[in-house]
């Protein structure tokens, strides 16, 4: 079944989730605040039912997003610790995923043992999807603010707080605190009834984003001193290699906002990070403040994503992996930008 047309009716997915009982929520690997987020806002909701309700991640919970797990609510997938219970699951949740087969190995899992799915998410998604209810809105800032209106939908009673919480998270992780194009009038009323309902958003943010560990600070510090900017400087693009996050002794989540950060700069319309995950196989985020879509570059080389935060993986050297994304890259935006005129 397809909810892929707006607006969603949420009244007969609540249908769907109310006639299952078993039920397992899950993102992709290296979540974010926003899968985590819309996980935790639902998962209270099903429990209120009475439901049999699960978070099993592929990923361990991220040290930031602890705060999320007062009832340890986060599980990370051990098919001998898991599979007992999934064996005879109603539904399985995805959220935020963009790509399915970036739940791993909780996938194979789902699959192995037949549950229904339901995609829950504001990525893009090809017509032949995999999935038994595939709910997109493209339109949504965050997962969560879909979680959001589902939740308007099926209570009677308020929103709770322990829900709020991690709908909150997922809007201000998704719209950079509300500072994102993406960020509308909806993300401001969630953040009203959160802080009626005394969330502490402050303290929220600290969490996430003050608390930085200093391999990563060495690491920004290290890439930073070598940017790259092209075509006037609207283009700027980094590469992080394996080794320099050794050197930096950081590990592969301290990576994340660094191209938000890049963004940020004065002039700069697109950032790009190319960084090796490991040997052969590299990242590769695409930021645009808003002038330029860049999905269509991280389509063409296989990946995908919004408009103007879209992503790719590449099999294959961190140095080829910069030719090619730096040479479409740049291909793509002349275009875009009439540039022949200006060089
Ligand atoms: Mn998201």
């Amino acid at each position: 079944m397809n909810f892929n047309n707006k607006p969603i009716d949420w009244s007969q997915v609540n249908a769907v989730i109310l006639s299952c009982n078993k039920i397992i929520l899950t993102t992709h690997e290296n979540p974010d605040g926003d899968g985590l987020g819309a996980e935790i806002g639902l998962y209270y909701h099903l429990k209120d039912l009475g439901k049999d309700v699960r978070i099993i991640n592929y990923s361990p919970l991220p040290k930031e997003y602890d705060y999320l797990n007062t009832n340890s609510v986060f599980e990370s997938y051990l098919e001998e610790h898991h599979d007992e219970w999934l064996k005879d699951a109603d539904l399985a949740i995805i959220f935020d995923v963009g790509d399915y087969s970036r739940t791993r190995k909780v996938k194979d899992a789902i699959e192995k043992y037949n549950i229904s799915t339901m995609n829950i998410d504001h990525h893009p998604h090809p017509d032949n999807n995999p999935f038994t209810y595939n709910l997109v809105d493209l339109s949504a800032a965050a997962t969560g603010c879909m979680v959001y209106d589902y939740l308007k939908v099926a209570r009677d009673s308020p929103i709770e707080k322990n829900s709020l919480l991690g709908i909150y998270t997922a809007v201000m992780t998704d719209t950079g605190c509300f500072k994102y194009s993406n960020t509308d009038k909806k993300c401001h009323e969630i953040a009203i009834e959160s802080i009626q309902n005394g969330i502490e958003t402050n303290a929220i943010y600290q969490n996430i984003y003050e608390n930085s560990s200093r391999p990563r600070m060495k690491l920004l510090g290290d890439f930073l001193s070598n940017l790259h900017y092209e075509l006037d400087g609207q283009f700027a693009w980094f590469a992080i290699s394996q080794e320099m996050l050794k050197s930096a002794n950081a590990n592969k989540s301290d990576v994340e906002g660094f191209t938000d950060i890049v963004r940020s700069i004065s002039g700069v319309e697109v950032a790009v990070m190319i960084f090796e995950k490991m040997e052969n196989e590299c990242r590769v985020n695409f930021r645009s403040k808003g002038k330029y879509k860049i999905n269509d570059i991280a389509k063409s080389i296989g990946g995908g994503g919004h408009a103007f935060a879209s992503g790719a993986m590449i099999n294959g050297s961190l140095n080829d992996a910069i030719r090619k994304v730096v040479s479409s890259t740049k291909n793509n935006l002349k275009d875009k930008m009439n540039f022949s005129e200006i060089e």
